[in-house]
């Protein structure tokens, strides 16, 4: 399977992809085995409401992509997720996906339903498009909150994608999504509401200046189904990736994910291992007991729990 997955087999690669979302042993073989071929695509993750204009914005950046010859992989965290693969910005390439496109390669996944936004799935299945020699890997997941701060993680680029509906949420949120965009869309700019949403986040986002990695997040008014802003979104991402190629800024913040994602398995890996020490458990089951009778208190019985084992 690997020597077809290197010479460019769909199949393999789609087969590829169902291992890692089965997990387990074989998953992580072969994530082992495909992580020295990772690193060339340029990752873009789209993030917010459910309904916000993520799949028709990815559209219209699938068909641009298309446009100058780079081959596109996507990852949707969204089962209702609708590619046309580039309805928005022409026939030809319309056409081109219709006759199937061989360069646009999308996985949509159910969404778990897990508190963190993009899962760690996503990211595992980004690797493989990755590792397929995808030029661009998009990523689409649904959220916009704290938990979205693992989003940063994800990709070289961060999309929060808004509309005028979600004006009441993001004052409460401002902060937090200046943290984790690049760039931030109002979409829906066909509707009232949009202009005062965006010149909001602008005087934000200039207020703040510049923030990790010497980049000021860059607001973008969209209609994404009318087909406007689409070149200026699309411009936004180039001026961001430019940024990021220059200063070794892309290499820092991979860094910076890599070792977020390598800590995460540690930590993981570490409390699954701590679990399995049937010691432990018959003892924590006894300790238990005390703490429900008044006789220790939850921090002492951790306490004493871990010294022991320490102990041996
Ligand atoms: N009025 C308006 N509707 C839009 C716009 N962009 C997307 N939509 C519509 O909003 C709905 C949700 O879009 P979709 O791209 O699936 O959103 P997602 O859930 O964020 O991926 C669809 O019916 C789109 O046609 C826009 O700029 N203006
Ligand atoms: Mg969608």
């Amino acid at each position: 399977m690997l020597e077809r997955f290197a010479a460019g087999d769909v199949l393999a690669a789609s087969r590829a992809m169902s291992t890692i979302e089965r997990g387990g042993e074989g998953a992580e073989s072969l994530l082992d085995a495909l992580y020295s071929k990772t690193g060339r695509a340029w990752r873009i993750a789209f993030t917010g409401p459910g309904g916000a204009g993520k799949s028709t914005l990815v559209d219209g950046m699938i068909a641009r992509e298309r446009g100058r010859g780079q081959t596109v992989g996507v990852i949707a965290e969204d089962p209702s997720s609708p590619f046309s693969g580039g309805a928005i910005l022409g026939d030809r390439v319309r056409m081109a996906r219709a006759q199937g496109d061989a360069g646009v390669f999308v996985r949509s996944l159910a969404s778990r339903g897990s508190a963190h936004g993009l899962s760690s799935l996503a990211g595992e299945l980004a690797d493989v498009m990755d590792a397929f020699g995808r030029d661009v890997v998009i990523l689409e997941s649904m959220g916009v909150g704290q938990a979205e701060a693992r989003v940063r993680y994800m990709a070289d680029c961060t999309v929060v994608v808004l509309t005028p509906e979600s004006g009441d949420d993001v004052q409460t949120m401002k902060s937090g999504l200046l943290e984790v965009a690049d760039v931030i869309v109002v979409n829906k700019s066909d509707r009232p509401g949009a202009d005062a949403l965006a010149a909001d986040l602008k005087s934000v986002a200039s207020l703040r200046g510049a923030g990790l990695g010497g980049w000021e997040v860059c607001i973008v008014q969209t209609s994404a189904t009318g087909g406007r802003g689409i070149d200026e979104l699309g411009e936004a991402l180039d001026a961001h990736r430019a940024h990021m190629d220059s200063g070794g800024r892309r290499e820092a913040r991979r860094r910076e994910a890599l070792r977020e994602r390598t800590r995460v398995m540690v930590e993981e890996r570490a409390r699954e291992e701590l679990w399995r020490d049937p010691t432990l458990r018959q003892q924590f089951d006894a300790i238990l007991e005390a703490v429900v009778n008044g006789r220790t208190s939850p921090h002492r019985a951790a306490r004493d729990l871990i010294e022991s084992r320490r102990r041996g």
